[in-house]
């Protein structure tokens, strides 16, 4: 098939997942364009079978707001025609399940017939899709995709819900490629690694987000604080964004600077993670979690909240620990209960690895999305 994605190309789970995916289809045979402002950050433009075409935005004194939605309606129908594209794929409804509509009503008038599916991320539902001057327009575009998939059971219901979507929604996880994201094949190597940020008896906590309100990364360094004041560990914050000073500000105020490590944005976060004991995840809302499966694959649980779709990823107990959100007390307990019960926290550690691998390898999930492309197409009269 000859695919066209296009997702949010900077850091951000709905772009990791849109950009994952293009390089499992290129693997299996597909040809894939991406179609966006830059080029997804974990491309790095090499490999086979996958193209990039840039969406220019022009500015003019006149546009106050330029109407990126537009420029890439009109890139996304030229790419198509161009490359004879079967279908688009697009990630996060808002705005570009409007784009691929328009790319489609464009591309009938001309005879061309180019479906699309929309898959559902999350923020975009719960968030932004449900502010007044979004809904109407992604519901319409929602309900006109030919295919929609959502990312967990929670963000499906959650849209049938909360925008009375009366069409078929596909539930197709978030995956992970477990070959790329693994633990260390040897425990020298990893102890070796680890004294970049932390002595032999030291713990590693680790969190990996965006920084914004919603993963509540002011509670890491909360819950960090009660950790370390109880054993020794080192906190490494992978990412960035509009909650990092904040959290900066705190671990300085609390007087824990010295073992909080901001390491910025990352390209290869599968070489960080494997470092880590625990995975700290303390949202206030994830739909699904990829930070949390990114980690289970390289043997690492995590200590996250109750909320959305991380309960059908991490069972309480089993594959992780789950608490309400705030709670940074419980989450400090938990962390250190694994952390000092090191059979425990092995068990788990095999267990999460052995779960990311039985239910949400890339080799389990990306022939879904083609099984359903296929349907799709098939549907559509293509
Ligand atoms: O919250 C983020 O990290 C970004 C956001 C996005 O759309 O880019 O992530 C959402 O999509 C991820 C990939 O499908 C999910 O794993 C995250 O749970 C989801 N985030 C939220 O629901 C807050």
């Amino acid at each position: 098939m000859r695919i066209g994605i296009t997702c949010y190309p900077t850091y951000g789970g709905s772009g990791v997942v849109a950009t994952e995916l293009g390089i499992e289809l290129a693997a299996l045979g597909h040809q894939v364009h991406f179609i966006s402002y830059s080029q997804p950050f974990r491309l790095n433009g090499r490999e086979e079978g996958i193209f990039y075409h840039e969406v220019p935005v022009s500015s003019y004194p006149l546009f106050e707001f330029p109407p990126y939605d537009l420029a890439l309606a009109s890139r996304m129908a030229e790419v198509a025609e161009f490359n004879e594209l079967d279908l688009l794929h697009v990630h996060y409804a808002i705005p570009h399940s409007v784009s691929a509509l328009l790319a489609r009503q464009m591309l009938a008038t001309r005879g061309r017939r180019l479906p699309f599916v929309t898959t559902l991320h999350g923020t975009d539902i719960t968030l932004v899709g449900l502010d007044r001057c979004y809904l109407p327009i992604t519901h319409y575009a929602i309900q006109e995709s030919d295919g929609v998939t959502s990312i967990s059971n929670y963000l499906k219901e959650k849209t049938i819900e909360s925008f009375e979507v009366t069409r078929d929604i596909e539930v197709v996880t978030n995956f992970v490629n477990c070959d790329v994201y693994a633990p260390f094949s040897d425990e020298e190597l990893r102890a070796e690694a680890r004294r970049k940020f932390a002595a032999p008896h030291e713990a590693i906590l680790m969190h990996l987000s965006n920084f914004r309100p919603v993963k509540r990364v002011v509670d890491v360094v909360e819950i960090f604080a009660r950790v370390v004041s109880k054993m020794p560990a080192q906190l490494v914050l992978v990412g960035d964004g509009p909650d990092r000073s904040a959290a900066e500000w705190l671990a300085h105020d609390l007087g824990i600077q010295s073992k909080v490590h901001f390491v910025g944005k990352q390209d290869r976060v599968n070489e960080l993670l494997p470092l880590a004991d625990l995975m700290l995840m303390p949202s206030e809302l994830e739909s699904f979690g990829l930070a949390a499966l990114e980690a289970m694959a390289c043997k690492v649980p995590s200590i996250a909240t109750r909320v959305g779709g991380v309960p059908e990823l991490i069972e309480d107990g089993f594959t992780g620990l789950l608490y309400k959100v705030g709670d940074v007390d419980g989450m400090a307990q938990g962390a250190l209960s694994l952390l000092s019960d090191k059979a425990r926290l092995e068990t788990m550690r095999d267990e999460v690895r052995r779960n990311a691998q039985k239910r949400f390898c890339a080799s389990l999930v990306v022939p879904q999305y083609v099984r359903y492309y296929e349907k799709v197409l098939a549907s559509s009269g293509k």
